[in-house]
């Protein structure tokens, strides 16, 4: 066809907008979520989409990276599994002109001229919120509260962080004990094997907080195995907000839930034309999110998208 006559988005030179996503993997709902969301903006942005999945490793993203600076995409976006070893496959981008945007998780780098700008939540906040909810539920009781606690993936910024966050709201009161704490990787299945172990080397677990929801309902199996009652003997505290966690909270079996939004892909696409033409963009771009306790979850349901 004539230069400009196709429909899809122009980079500078008047040609369609080619991005490379690097997605972290297929852990969870929320993942799911989020990569389908990239997926349907890109098509309706009209912009060419390569997509690649990681595994949850961290080698195989910075393999995608290379390939992408290779193949001279306009802009490549990718999600970090975890926070650290990005300086050197970010310089090759850097060095090859090729824009850079952060989406969802962050990296520890020092030079934040090694990418244009993040796009995702801040999980320090859902950390707090998370402490929060808990904090004001127990005001009355004298403790101890014993918690357990279901990390995300080793090193990643939302394990990080939502530890972090959590961690420093519940420290101000000397009742609230976390007696273990443990990766679960983000997955269903490590979340209930962790679980059970908790269960084995705890006797008396008050609080689960999981990273996030889909650790949250592994572990639920695992306590209803053990025959305890999941929201009622042991409360559970959980982070992202996708439709079978909410379900769970109909049922009784989640107290709460803080959320976490995964449909990012329509600002990311606004950012990726924004880069690609070479204007300048805000370093962070946050999105806006609640927290929904048992009580609002019945109302909430119909209305969730993820
Ligand atoms: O909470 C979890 C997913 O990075 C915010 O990754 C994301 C997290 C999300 O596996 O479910």
């Amino acid at each position: 066809p004539a230069a400009g006559s196709s429909s899809g988005a122009k980079a500078g030179s008047g040609k369609t907008i080619t991005l490379g996503f690097a997605q972290v993997g297929a852990e969870s709902g929320w993942r799911t979520a989020n990569t389908k969301s990239v997926q349907e903006a890109a098509k309706k942005a009209g912009i060419t989409l390569k997509f690649s999945d990681a595994q949850q490793k961290q080698e195989n993203q910075i393999k995608a990276i290379r390939t992408f600076i290779q193949q001279k995409v306009d802009v490549i976006a990718f999600s970090p599994v975890v926070e650290s070893g990005w300086d050197p496959v970010l310089k090759e981008a850097k060095d090859a002109g090729i824009p850079v945007i952060l989406t969802d998780r962050a990296v520890d780098s020092k030079d934040t001229s090694l990418y244009k700008t993040f796009l995702g939540s801040d999980f320090v906040k859902e950390g707090k919120s998370a402490g929060e909810w808990l904090t004001s539920a127990y005001a009355n009781e004298q403790g101890p509260v014993n918690i357990v606690e279901l990390q995300g993936t080793t090193g990643s910024a939302p394990a990080n962080d939502r530890k972090a966050g959590f961690a420093d709201v519940i420290r101000a009161d000397g009742k609230f004990k976390i007696v273990a704490s443990q990766s679960g990787d983000f997955t269903r299945a490590k979340g209930k094997e962790v679980m059970q172990a908790f269960l084995k080397s705890q006797k008396d677990i008050d609080v689960l907080y999981a990273h996030n929801d889909d650790m949250a309902l592994g572990a639920i199996q695992a306590i209803e195995e053990s025959g305890k009652k999941p929201g009622t003997d042991i409360k559970v505290i959980s982070v992202d907000g996708i439709k079978d966690a909410f379900v769970a909270m109909t049922e009784g079996k989640i107290n709460v839930v803080v959320e976490c939004n995964p449909l990012l892909g329509d600002q990311l696409m606004e950012l990726t034309k924004k880069v690609a033409a070479g204007e300048s963009v805000p370093p962070r771009v946050e999105t806006q999110e609640g927290v929904f306790p048992q009580d609002k979850a019945a109302a909430a349901l119909p209305s969730r998208n993820y």
